[in-house]
C-alpha cells in the first residue's frame, strides 16, 4: 500500500535484574510485564518475562531476566553478567546492606566483561518504605554519578516510575552500542635517539 512504511523490525535486548534477596527483582518484573503486584513469590532459580516496548520511536523486545539473590548462586550470576545486554542493579530503601552488595557486583561485572560494555541503571525499589529508610536518596544518587549511569527510586506495589527503569536502560543500551568501540589506548613510540628528533618538534611556531 502506498504510503505506509513498513514496520521496523523490534531490536532485542536481553536485561538482567541483579541483586540481593527481597530487594524487590520479581514484583518489578512482574509489575512491569503484567501490571500486577505479586502478593507471594516463590523464589525460582530463574524466570524469564518479556515485553515489547517502544523507546524513542524504536520498537524494542525486552527479555527480562529476573535472578534470585542467593548469594551460593555464584557461577550462575557470573553467567548472566558476562551474557546481558543491560543490567539492572536493584537495592531497596530499607536495607543499608542490600546498597553495600552492590558494590562487590558492580566490580564483578567490571572484571568479567573487560572491556566490553556494561550498560547499566541503578535503583532503589521499595520507595513507600520511607518509615523504614536506611539509604538516603542522596546516596544512591551519589553512586550512580559516581558509575555514570542513570538512578531512579521506584515503588513496585504501586507502579511508581516502573516503566520508566525500562526505558532507562533501552536508552543506555543503545547509547553504548552507538558509542565507537574502545581502541587500545597507543603507547607512545620512543624515538630510537631523541636528541636528533626532539628539537625540531620543540621550536614549532
Ligand atoms: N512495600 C513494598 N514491598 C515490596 C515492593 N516490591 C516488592 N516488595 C515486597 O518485597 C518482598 C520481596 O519481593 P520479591 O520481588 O520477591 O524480591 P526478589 O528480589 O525477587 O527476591 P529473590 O527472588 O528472593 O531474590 C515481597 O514481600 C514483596 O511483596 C514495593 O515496591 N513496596
Ligand atoms: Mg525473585
Amino acid at each position: 500500500m502506498a504510503g505506509l512504511a513498513p514496520p521496523r523490525p523490534a531490536k532485542g535486548y536481553r536485561v538482567v535484574l541483579l541483586g540481593s534477596a527481597s530487594v524487590g527483582k520479581t514484583a518489578l518484573a512482574t509489575q512491569f510485564t503484567c501490571g500486577t503486584f505479586p502478593t507471594h513469590c516463590e523464589p525460582a532459580v530463574e524466570d524469564l518475562f518479556s515485553k515489547l516496548i517502544e523507546v524513542n520511536k524504536a520498537p524494542a523486545l525486552l527479555e527480562i531476566v529476573d535472578t534470585v539473590g542467593a548469594t551460593h548462586l555464584v557461577t550462575l550470576t557470573d553467567l548472566y553478567l558476562r551474557n546481558g545486554d543491560g543490567f539492572v542493579l536493584l537495592y531497596s530503601v530499607d536495607s543499608a546492606a542490600s546498597f553495600q552488595a552492590l558494590r562487590p557486583l558492580r566490580e564483578r561485572l567490571r572484571r568479567l566483561r573487560g572491556p566490553r560494555a556494561a550498560p547499566l541503571v541503578l535503583v532503589a525499589t521499595k520507595a513507600d518504605l520511607d518509615a523504614e529508610r536506611q539509604v538516603l536518596t542522596a546516596q544512591g544518587r551519589a553512586l550512580a554519578r559516581e558509575w555514570r549511569c542513570p538512578f531512579l527510586e521506584i515503588t513496585a506495589k504501586s507502579k511508581l516510575m516502573v516503566d520508566q527503569v525500562f526505558t532507562q536502560i533501552v536508552r543506555e543500551m543503545e547509547t553504548q552500542a552507538r558509542a565507537p568501540a574502545r581502541a587500545p589506548v597507543p603507547v607512545p613510540a620512543v624515538p630510537p635517539r631523541p636528541q636528533q628528533t626532539w628539537p625540531s618538534e620543540r621550536y614549532i611556531g
